[in-house]
């Protein structure tokens, strides 16, 4: 096998964002863009040779030719295996399985997530450690400080590998396994959750419906929620993964999953619904016309998680992202247990995860999950749900209703402002931050403000500080308001308006989230001057 050492250039802004490194498909079509990222990455982790590598992803336009470049790179830098899904396929929570389960080296994962795919869409790639999950912030930024002053890359030349057979093929010396996407992943589900119960469940009067939204969870819901747990054919909706996602957003939430919100909200409506997003990290849940927001969902399953066989014996802790609703912070103190609040990004749960402190974690951008893998996990959370359905035989709104009137329900909302320009966008957070020395005190939404900063973490498994991760407007009452730039959009900035109240009145916890945070949505609006600044009138979406 001959090595090639290509000559190259850095290009600007390879710093990987939330979740690895996403740009237009346009911009990762660039010649040595890719490979720069890629040999950067194996320039920064280490010793890897005669190791495992995984590779895999949501099948987007640009995935099964990122893959092959991926191979030959692998080759050439003395990766000795490389786990490669079918057709290029492994969901996010997949490929962290299998990351674990074969203890791999570490794996590459080629997604956008919930982002566009096509042409002119997204294409992302992201590198994940041995322990399944995305790489820290320390070695995030020595792969971008590589990305800075890379003068060469390393690959080989060879053929494509056909990866639409599975099975065990060389390339260049290097050996390649193409596995099926969908196996270990269903067994470890089947490890964790009441089969036979959801069987059950399903067989008798309760229907439900799956969006897959074409994007990589189809697959894996056809499996598992059809051919295993028995679920008539018809219930996993845009089930065949398409390289543009059919054109559409998979982004499950309330606005881009509106044909499966329709269906909760029409006549004859089923009793469950839920949908994952393009990779398959991300869940909603949905019941006869109800909405779960995720920061519930993530109270409600660590209150639940003893009814399900792989918890039934405790949970160490549970961590949740700083914009999160702090309803889950309640049931772990009835509970007894830790509860950690983390910057936005799921690489934040891993260390804690890791050192047995949490074993649930959740995110208000539609993530839940838990230390089976290192990722979050949309259809594990479906698997969640129902398992909890099965057992306590109630409606999806009565579990919730229920959980509230014990706990109280935290109302809350997040407000996005999509394709902003980026120096209003700042400039929006900047105007809260110039007043954070005159407004505790204040009175704003009626509520008395205790307390405004920039937040920041420390880890507690490994001291590092991670500093700026949302401008917080704290309430004495405990309501909060927050503001954050997304770290994953491609173009422009999009603003993240975050609010939250507490209502412990059980006489006062059935208003739509919206009313109930009326006033402090125009409080927003009034302390950071968003529309003169973006001249926005409405959010692009709500959730
Ligand atoms: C990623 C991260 C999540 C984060 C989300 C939103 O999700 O893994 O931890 O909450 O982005 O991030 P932001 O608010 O910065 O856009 P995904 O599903 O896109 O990989």
């Amino acid at each position: 096998m001959k090595i090639h050492t290509i000559a190259t250039e850095p290009f600007e802004g390879q710093r990987p964002g939330t979740s690895g490194l996403r740009k237009k498909v346009k911009v990762f079509q660039q010649p040595h863009y890719l490979e720069n990222f890629v040999q950067a990455v194996f320039d920064s982790i280490g010793d890897f040779q005669g190791q495992t590598l995984v590779v895999g992803g949501d099948g987007r336009f640009y995935n099964l030719q990122a893959i092959q470049t991926i191979l030959r790179m692998a080759a050439a830098n003395g990766f000795s295996r490389v786990l490669v899904g079918q057709n290029g396929i492994l969901s996010t929570p997949a490929a962290s399985n299998v990351i674990r389960k074969y203890r791999a080296y570490g794996g590459l994962i080629l997604s956008a997530s919930h982002n566009p795919a096509g042409p002119d869409e997204d294409f992302g790639i992201k590198y994940n450690i041995g322990n399944g999950g995305p790489a820290p912030e320390g070695v995030t930024e020595a792969i971008f400080e590589q990305t800075r002053k890379i003068e060469w890359y390393q690959t080989v030349e060879c053929d494509d590998l056909d990866l639409s057979l599975a099975g065990n093929f060389e390339l260049a010396g290097m050996q390649v396994e193409v596995i099926d996407p969908v196996a270990d992943y269903a067994e470890l589900m089947q490890k964790l959750f009441d089969f036979n119960a959801i069987r059950s469940l399903l067989a008798d009067d309760f229907s439900m419906a799956f969006d897959a939204m074409h994007a990589v969870t189809g697959p894996y819901a056809k499996v598992i929620i059809e051919d295993i747990l028995g679920a008539p054919a018809g219930t996993v909706m845009n089930g065949e993964p398409k390289e543009d996602f059919g054109g559409g957003h998979p982004d499950p939430n309330l606005t881009y999953a509106h044909e499966l919100v329709e269906i909760l909200y029409g006549d004859d409506a089923p009793d469950f619904g839920a949908a994952s997003d393009g990779d398959g990290d991300r869940n909603m849940i949905l019941g006869n016309h109800f909405f779960v927001t995720p920061s519930d969902s993530l109270a409600i399953m660590a209150a639940n998680a003893h009814l399900i066989p792989g918890y039934k014996n405790g949970i160490n802790g549970v961590a949740r992202s700083m914009p999160t609703s702090a309803a889950a912070d309640r049931v772990a103190e009835a509970l007894g247990l830790e509860c950690f609040e983390t910057p936005t990004g799921w690489k934040f749960f891993g260390n804690l995860m890791d050192a047995g402190r949490v074993t649930l974690c959740g995110e208000e951008s539609f993530g839940t999950g838990s230390d089976h893998v290192r990722e979050k996990d949309g259809l594990w959370a479906v698997l969640f749900w129902l398992n909890i359905l099965a057992v306590r035989q109630e409606s999806v709104e009565a579990i919730v209703v229920e959980h509230w009137q014990k706990f109280g329900r935290n109302y809350y909302s997040r407000h996005d402002y999509e394709g902003v320009d980026s120096a209003a966008a700042e400039q929006v957070l900047q105007n809260v931050r110039d007043q954070f020395a005159t407004l505790p005190g204040q009175m704003l939404a009626g509520r008395k403000v205790g307390k405004c900063d920039d937040f920041a973490y420390t880890d507690p498994v490994d001291g590092s500080v991670s500093t700026n991760q949302g401008v917080r407007v704290l309430f004495d009452d405990g309501s909060r308001l927050i503001f954050r730039l997304s770290g994953t959009g491609t173009s422009g900035a999009t603003i993240r308006i975050y609010l939250e109240s507490y209502e412990a009145d059980a006489d006062k916890q059935g208003l739509d989230a919206q009313d109930a945070l009326a006033d402090m949505i125009a409080a927003a609006n009034e302390i950071s001057g968003l529309k003169q600044l973006t001249g926005r009138d409405k959010p692009t979406v709500i959730t």
